[in-house]
């Protein structure tokens, strides 16, 4: 359960406080390491699980539960002034197909529950706060590999009709957080005057990530770095995509770093609320061979076996995204291409974590 805020002053005020939901994931890890880096002395970290021990000295407090439970959210209101949410939680796009219902309830329900905390808020102690959202390519829904093929590197406002529920709820989470910046409670008396007393909704429709450090569980992008794993333990793995299946990827620092980007930029520079980012875009077969070069062995190992259900998802999200937007208007700048990522990132990590 949640551990007392540091310094509690028994209810006479607030800790100030970063909320970090979905805090024990994988982009959670990096993002703590890195908001610890900057200073920040401030996060609140949520997840379904106790946080790992290493990352707990990290965090101002570590709180266990369901972002659907909104008493729980209705304490955390209680016990700190929120200048920031990084919302990370959420049900992924493999999993979310098996239960699409439960998806719409954490992905979009306790997406709402968090925009309505930072309403609150923001109505509270009269400062906007700063809810930065990670959507995906998963809203995007091309109708197939051959108009993927054609459509090459696709804008934000592209083929937003999303093939999977996954999709659906990230699309709606993104217009919810427009909603709540913008239009929030339009007609009402009292509705927030004014931006200082509003959110400021930023968000990235990031690629398929990979990390050195943690394994993603039921993405449908999951392939690469569950690839690259296996290699590197030896193991044999069946990849569930054609070789030829192609998406954009990025690693988790860079994804960590574009995050904390956005969240620190001038909103006088920011046309949108929304943005894509990329680094790299390689076929499943082009993994394979790198992953095969860099682990002796590991060619005779990595087999295709094509989930076709989990490939049709593939074959909707696009090949490659335009980030351009991104690039001129806040300085996305990817320090990973495809070949750093593995020489600089991924193998020197992956093989320090299986050598020992
Ligand atoms: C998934 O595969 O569901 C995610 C994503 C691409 O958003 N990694």
């Amino acid at each position: 359960m949640s551990t007392a805020p540091a310094n509690d002053h028994a209810g006479t005020q607030r800790n100030s406080a970063v909320l970090i939901t979905g805090a024990g994931g994988e982009i959670g890890h990096g993002l703590i390491e890195a908001l610890h880096r900057e200073g920040r002395r401030d996060v609140v970290a949520l997840d379904l699980r106790d946080m790992d021990p290493a990352l707990k000295p990290l965090c101002r407090d570590t709180l266990v539960g369901d972002i659907t439970d909104t008493s729980l959210l209705e304490r955390i209101l209680a016990m700190y002034e929120v200048d920031a949410i990084y919302h990370l939680a959420a049900l992924l796009s493999t999993r979310s197909e098996f239960v699409p219902e439960a998806a719409h309830q954490v992905n979009v329900q306790g997406t709402l529950n968090l925009l309505r905390l930072a309403a609150d808020q923001a109505a509270s102690h009269g400062r906007s706060v700063r809810f930065v959202f990670p959507s995906s390519i998963a809203i995007y829904g091309l109708p197939g590999a051959q108009a993927k093929a054609a459509a090459g590197k696709v804008r934000e406002d592209q083929y937003c009709t999303p093939a999977t529920m996954y999709g659906c709820n990230k699309l709606a989470c993104e217009h919810l957080g427009r909603y709540y910046s913008e239009f929030y409670r339009r007609l009402a008396k009292d509705r927030p005057r004014g931006a200082a007393a509003r959110i400021d909704f930023r968000c990235i429709r990031f690629p398929g990530i990979i990390s050195a450090f943690t394994l993603p569980s039921g993405g449908t992008s999951d392939f690469a770095p569950e690839m690259i794993h296996a290699a590197a333990q030896g193991k044999p793995y069946a990849c569930f995509v054609r070789p030829d299946a192609r998406i954009p990827f990025m690693t988790m620092p860079d994804a960590v770093d574009a995050m904390l980007r956005l969240a620190g930029a001038d909103a006088a520079r920011l046309s949108t609320r929304v943005y894509n980012v990329g680094a790299f875009a390689p076929s499943a077969e082009e993994i394979r061979g790198i992953v095969s070069r860099a682990f002796p062995g590991a060619a005779d190992l990595i087999t295709f076996k094509v989930d076709e259900d989990r490939m049709g998802i593939v074959d909707s999200w696009p090949a490659d995204v335009d980030d351009s937007l991104a690039r001129r208007e806040w300085g996305y700048a990817p320090r990973h291409t495809l070949a750093t990522a593995f020489s600089d990132y991924l193998l020197p990590n992956i093989r320090a974590r299986y050598a020992r």
